[in-house]
């Protein structure tokens, strides 16, 4: 086969090329190398929780050697994959808690969005009357910190929810407690001789994968817009075209902007501007990728380099000085590929350390500092590029991104209204929704996976949903594929959006496909979701919006995935996940869940036949919506 076809970016092919000339292997070399992929694995029943193990289950040996089944040992797998995700996402709102308690007025980190700052302060009944807005700051920190170990009570984000939705979760009894504890729970039940019961495992699954949806990551995006700025739109391109021959070129990579926003800030440093001339650069050229690529795009439209599987590609370019990484979506592989150009791969985090990798550490005491420190070396390796080796691919595209639910929901309103209002409604989207000018909305999300055809399903799904007049909103890597391909460009309404949706879209002024910014920020998308209920007086499963990730690949797509469900939006999947081993974990899943949770999972690895589903259900959905409202 031919590895150029496991891609559908026509840069990322060139590159393969001439990765292949230049004796470097990437990802797509060692998915060919691989004849394939271990079947109990793929099936989820093969159990390695205890040393008696590996067990894996097969016809002939149903059963581990404690006794455990196959939807055991699958379910145990799952509810492991959903703490990691958990974790992650709420590891990374932990960082950002800390930022906000270290910010002051003259440090490094300011608070940006003050009356972010205070709507939150008031809900969570701390002191603003006649307060330095840094001491409701560092109070509002130390709350959020308390919400990852707290002895009592639930999360404090439930309440943003629709009031028939918090009465589902209660009487499903999954309202996350405190985050480290849904996490701890669900390595405890799963250890050797707990929970044996894969009801209850996909229980524990749904609650601690609320803590991550309504706790973890929707702080980490409240605070994040309270430090950094809520983002509004602006304009910015994307592809691996965004190098800069003349430049030099500076990658972000990973996930959590108290790195990135620094970095940002020290592109633009007198001294580091006079030392890029010095060695002979136009300047210093910002990109991203992955998830930090979206929290610098959508707050200050630094270029999008591009997504999670042209990480190693964007190196072959033989034209980055610094790939700058911290945690989370980092291949390894980097530091090989680095190591074949003079690129420097600059490992910053504690948590995320890589054999190979210049390791420089970013601290948020010292955080300009140490970032000027690693834009430093970045300036300095101009010198070392070896023009011979350079090859910038040509297509890139321009888009529109920064969509945070107040930037969607002015957007509508302003237009609607003719005037200027701050605290608009989501009456027009409801409207619009109500009318059926628009048929449903969807948020295409999540990664790229090396099982399909990288970018293939995201384009394809985004592009029919457009076409049936379903509004898509998009972050993580779905959204860097949405750019790539012109999807979030205004003229692509015209191009490719049906003909409610692009009238819509010319109206307001926006493009078809909406960036949401990062993977945490699907807290922006419970949020829309919640508010359009909420102006209904509806429960979230009533409305006719979706979730797909039609790409998926990481343990936080997994947490991801059940939060959705369990906020009751129906969650549409383009690769199966490990649980086929259990006949019972599908049917839950994919079926019993919407008795309890109101939603449910749809599994199929043609994306053109899950598109076709996905529009199908929500006109069913529709057809219940229309009597509602
Ligand atoms: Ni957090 S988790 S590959 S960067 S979206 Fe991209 Fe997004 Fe998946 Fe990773
Ligand atoms: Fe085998 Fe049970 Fe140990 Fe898993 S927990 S490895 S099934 S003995």
């Amino acid at each position: 086969m031919d590895k150029k076809m496991l891609t559908i970016d026509l840069n990322s092919r060139v590159l393969l090329d001439k990765a292949e000339k230049d004796g470097v292997e990437t990802m797509y070399d060692r998915k060919l190398g691989f004849k394939s992929q271990c079947g109990f694995g793929l099936q989820g029943n093969c159990c390695r929780i205890c040393g008696m193990g590996p067990c894996r289950i097969s016809p002939k040996t149903p059963r581990g050697l404690c006794g455990a089944d196959e939807h055991v040992i699958v379910g145990r797998n799952f509810a492991r994959m959903v703490a990691g995700g958990t974790a992650a996402h709420s590891d990374h709102a932990r960082d950002i808690a800390h930022t906000l308690a270290l910010s002051s007025r003259d440090g490094n980190y300011k608070i940006r969005d003050e009356a972010k700052l205070i709507a939150l302060a008031k809900d969570w009944d701390v002191e603003t009357e006649d307060r330095d807005i840094y001491d409701i700051a560092h109070e509002v920190a130390d709350i959020a910190l308390m919400e990852f170990g707290k002895p009592h009570g639930v999360s404090r984000f439930l309440k943003y929810a629709p009031k028939k939705r918090q009465e589902v979760w209660k009487q499903y009894a999954i309202e996350p407690r405190a985050i480290d504890r849904e996490i701890a729970t669900i390595m405890h039940s799963t250890h050797i001789g707990c929970t044996a019961d894969i009801d209850s495992l996909i229980h524990l699954s749904l609650r601690t994968s609320l803590a991550d949806g309504w706790c973890g990551s929707m702080m980490g995006t409240r605070l994040s817009d309270i430090l950094f700025g809520t983002p509004t739109p602006r304009r910015t391109e994307a592809n691996l075209a965004v190098l800069e021959e003349s430049k030099v070129n500076i990658l972000l990579h990973g996930h959590e902007p108290s790195l990135s926003e620094m970095i940002v800030l020290a592109a633009e440093d007198p001294e580091l501007l006079e030392l890029a001339k010095e060695v002979g650069a136009d300047g210093i050229n910002l990109a991203g990728m992955c998830c930090t690529g979206n929290e610098v795009t959508m707050r200050h439209g630094v270029k999008i380099a591009g997504d999670f599987h042209q990480q190693e590609l964007a190196l072959v370019t033989g034209a980055v000085e610094a790939m700058i990484v911290d945690v989370q979506c980092i291949f390894p592989a980097l530091a090989k590929v680095a190591d074949c150009y003079h690129t420097k791969f600059v490992t910053t985090s504690p948590k995320a350390k890589i054999t190979g990798s210049t390791y420089i550490e970013f601290t948020e005491e010292n955080a300009y500092e140490d970032a000027k420190k690693i834009v430093k070396e970045a300036v300095l390796n101009f010198k070392n590029r070896n023009k011979e080796k350079v090859l910038i691919p040509e297509l890139k595209s321009a888009a529109t991104v920064g969509f945070s639910v107040e930037a969607v929901i002015n957007k509508l309103d302003n237009v609607v209204n003719s005037q200027i209002d701050p605290a608009g409604t989501v009456k027009p989207l409801v409207d619009c929704l109500k009318s059926g000018v628009l048929r449903g909305a969807a948020a295409v999300v999540g990664c790229n996976n090396a099982k399909g055809v990288s970018n293939e399903a995201h384009v394809t799904i985004m592009k029919e949903l457009i076409k049936n007049d379903i509004i898509v909103v998009s972050t993580g890597c779905g959204a860097q594929a949405a750019a790539k391909f012109g999807l979030m460009d205004e003229d692509a309404a015209q191009k490719y959006a049906g003909k409610g949706l692009a009238t819509v879209c010319q109206l307001v002024g926006i493009p078809p496909v909406l960036h949401m910014g990062s993977c945490v920020d699907i807290s922006r998308i419970l949020e829309t979701v919640a508010a359009v209920a909420n102006y209904l007086d509806m429960d979230m499963c009533d409305i006719p919006a979706v979730g797909i990730a039609p790409e998926w690949m990481s343990e936080k797509a997994v947490a991801i995935g059940c939060y959705v469900v369990a906020s009751g939006i129906d969650t549409y999947l383009g690769i199966m996940p490990p649980v086929t081993g259990s006949s019972r974990a599908v049917e839950i899943l994919c079926g019993e869940l919407e008795e309890k949770v109101g939603a449910k999972f749809t599994v199929n690895e043609n994306c053109h036949e899950l598109a076709a589903t996905i529009i199908s259900d929500i006109e069913k959905k529709r057809v219940h919506f229309e009597k509602l409202v």
